[in-house]
């Protein structure tokens, strides 16, 4: 799309024409945000086979030199979530790991607490019956919390692989009052003015029961906790057919919404690129968040604007950083179509009970091609009217295929 100009003309006609404000709009696209995963840019895939791919990062220095790129390529990515231990310093300096994303350009954002990869977790973390092994659990969450202060991280994103595999296993009360104790304890260790974000996943790496399976119950425990504590939407987390826009309508209207796992799925936790399966759904989630933000609904639209948006993705044969540089313009065509709704006449037509109307106009924003919109705005921000072909023109790729080789293990900041 180097010849766009044309185009955005006659788009920015028609649009102005329909009663936008083009300025307002494209002002709204500079602002987005998209927090990309440390983890995303090192070696992964599914539990039979990894594919290295040359030049992956292992070290965080590494993932955090990729996350730059992909933000200077996009404009819009200017932060990057770590998970500990995966992303553990040497010698624990991680004001060190700060300065060096900052010197590169972007923040470190959400801290992810790993209570899943040891031998002691076979049977759970916080939910496991053993006070022992509870008690290590929260011992590394809690050292989380006082990460997130040394990295200025104002989100504790949870996940836990707890659950159990056979009817009679566990104690299904039980976990969960052990989960309710467990949270309390971190909540109250919570850094000042930071959030603590709760994912919930449907089954996986349990199959009998999972202690946080769906929204619900994360909000129930939320609603436990305080306000500190939201949801986290994982678009993988659902059962087939679930509505993950109604859920995001449904906590934005309780101001539990707290963030997003963006990535795309069409069997089960795929993590494939985001919007790669089903950009429809994309748009419905934007155009919930995006209808919120610019409503006078409190807290609807108080929490819209703090929303965490996050991308979680695997990449097994797809490679690393141009899969995440597309998952962050896929995100931002979303949000853009989700600007082109035209909130007071869908409001009208959905009062009137006009439902093939509220339908089209809905449609009508999402066919819209805002692909000359969107370079315009890159060209206005002065990045790459094309991050993909700037990126593959780059010369990165080959860079760090050279230098970093073909790895497999994932090693930490050094
Ligand atoms: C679990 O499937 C998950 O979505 C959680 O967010 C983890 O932190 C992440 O994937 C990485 O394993
Ligand atoms: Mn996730």
């Amino acid at each position: 799309m180097q010849n766009y100009q044309a185009a955005y003309e006659v788009l920015a006609e028609a649009l102005t024409a329909r009663g936008f404000d083009l300025e307002a709009v494209k002002t709204a696209l500079k602002n987005q945000h998209i927090e990309t995963p440390s983890w995303g840019y090192a070696n992964s895939g599914t539990r039979f086979k990894a594919f290295a791919w040359p030049g992956a990062a292992t070290t965080t220095q590494q993932k955090l030199d990729d996350a730059a790129m992909v933000h200077q390529m996009t404009g819009i990515a200017p932060s990057v979530a770590v998970h500990i231990p995966w992303d553990r310093p040497k010698d624990d300096d991680y004001v060190g790991m700060c300065q060096y994303a900052e010197s590169r350009g972007i923040v470190i954002g959400a801290v992810n607490p790993n209570v899943f990869q040891d031998d002691e977790y076979k049977l759970g973390s916080l939910g496991n019956p053993d006070s022992g092994v509870q008690e290590r659990a929260l011992d590394h969450i809690l050292e989380c919390c006082q990460i997130m202060t040394k990295v200025k991280s104002d989100a504790l994103s949870l996940w836990f692989a707890d659950g159990t595999n056979y009817a009679g296993q566990d104690s299904i009360r039980g976990r969960k009052r052990r989960f309710e104790e467990g949270l309390r304890v971190v909540y109250e260790h919570l850094p000042a003015n930071s959030r603590m974000l709760i994912e919930y996943k449907f089954f996986e790496p349990t199959f009998y029961t999972t202690d946080l399976p769906d929204w619900g119950t994360a909000y129930a425990m939320c609603l436990k906790l305080g306000p500190q504590a939201q949801v986290l939407v994982d678009l993988g987390h659902h059962a087939q057919g679930a509505n993950i826009e109604q859920i995001v309508g449904f906590l934005l209207d309780e101001g539990r919404l707290g963030g997003f796992h963006f990535n795309n799925r069409k069997y089960g936790d795929d993590d494939l690129i985001v919007g790669s399966v089903n950009p429809y759904e994309l748009f419905l989630i934007y155009n919930e968040l995006t209808g919120a933000a610019q409503s006078s609904d409190q807290p609807a639209s108080a929490t819209a604007q703090k929303v965490a948006y996050m991308i979680d993705q695997c990449h097994n044969i797809e490679g690393k950083m141009a899969p995440m540089i597309l998952s962050v313009l896929n995100c931002q065509e979303a949000y853009a179509k989700s600007l082109l709704v035209p909130r007071e006449k869908l409001a009208q037509a959905q009062l009137a009970g006009e439902v093939l109307e509220a339908h089209l106009l809905l449609n009508e924003a999402y066919r819209t091609d805002v692909r000359p919109l969107l370079c315009q705005v890159r060209e206005e921000m002065g990045v790459p009217v094309d991050p993909i072909a700037a990126y593959r023109a780059s010369g990165y790729e080959e860079k760090i295929r050279q230098e970093r080789g073909l790895a497999s293990a994932s090693g930490g900041f050094q």
